[in-house]
């Protein structure tokens, strides 16, 4: 029987300030490639615009402004170092960027193979917060006002031996990004993610934070028997706290592997992808078991519309 893996280093970035510049964090990238080499990678996972700090918490009125932390190209010059370095290194990589396109402002994420090309890109779909400012509030959330709703779905990619996929942030806790996935066979979903350690809109204790953040990845892997692999950016950012727990999630729903830190710290952990088959043949048998005749509400409600 084949024994296919992937030896996957999940890239935690520790905090990245407002005054930090893209060459900076660049560095700090291509510093846990090399620990990721020396400990014999194949895929690097970073977070979730992971070459900024998380801007949608500041309220900026001027677009160029706003622009100013998005890229036009990839690679472009800040980036360049990056995608030769992991060429060099014969390393894939995922990597969470601000977007500008011709098509809009997307919050994105792009595998690119050993050999440095990009074979797949995601726009994130679960744009969090609100568009308006509240001065009110500690800080913003403005995801809804600086990006668009990415217009890709939720595509899979044969890469790596396997079959793989991507999300971002909060597109997690929605169980219909896995299961558009897993519908495709997905056997590692690869997300990045900012949470702040803080709920802006209702109070809750920060284990909580953590806990739904697990619960969320433990969850899509089991129910889709796929390996799910989430990279943080964590710390204070010029005050403003990201939760860590950068996690590498077993098709069992099992955390195989975790951060320890709230700064960069690489996680690397062998992942068999045969271990999907036991769900995707059985408990999570999708051809015998689904029952789509029931689940039209799903596509096609999207708020709650309670009975009489
Ligand atoms: N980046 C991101 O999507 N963060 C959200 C915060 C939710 S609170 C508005 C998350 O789901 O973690």
């Amino acid at each position: 029987m084949s024994e296919r893996s992937i030896r996957i280093a999940c890239a935690q970035l520790g905090p990245i300030h407002l005054a930090d510049d893209r060459s900076a964090v660049v560095e700090r990238m291509i510093a846990l490639l090399r620990e990721a080499k020396r400990s014999d990678g194949d895929l690097v996972v970073f977070p979730e615009l992971a070459l900024t700090t998380f801007f949608p918490r500041y309220f900026m009125k001027d677009q160029n402004e706003v622009d100013g932390f998005f890229e036009t190209e990839m690679p472009n010059d800040a980036t360049a170092p990056l995608f030769a370095e992991a060429k060099r290194l014969g390393l894939g990589f995922h990597l969470g960027y601000a977007e500008l396109a011709p098509d809009g402002h997307f919050n994105t994420a792009i595998l690119v193979d050993r050999g440095g090309r990009i074979i797949g890109k995601y726009r994130k779909i679960h744009l969090p917060g609100h568009s308006d400012h509240r001065p009110e509030a500690p800080f913003q959330h403005l995801e809804k006002r600086y990006f668009d709703v990415g217009n890709l779905g939720f595509p899979v990619w044969r890469a790596f031996g396997g079959i793989v996929g991507m999300c971002i942030c909060n597109d997690r806790r929605w169980p219909e990004t896995f299961r558009v996935m897993g519908l495709q066979g997905v056997e590692m979903v690869m997300l990045g993610y900012n949470t702040p350690e803080h709920n802006i809109y209702h109070d809750e204790p920060a284990h909580r934070r953590m806990f739904h953040h697990l619960l969320s990845l433990q969850a899509g892997a089991y129910q889709n028997g796929t390996w799910v692999v989430a990279a943080a950016k964590a710390g204070s950012e010029d005050g403003h706290v990201l939760i860590g727990g950068s996690a590498i999630v077993a098709p069992t729903g099992e955390i195989a592997a975790r951060a320890q830190s709230a700064e960069d710290e690489l996680v690397v952990y062998e992942c068999g992808l045969d271990a999907c088959s036991d769900f995707k043949r059985n408990v999570f048998n999708f051809d015998k078991h689904r029952r789509p005749e029931h689940y039209g509400r799903i596509v096609e409600q999207t708020g709650v519309i309670e009975p009489d």
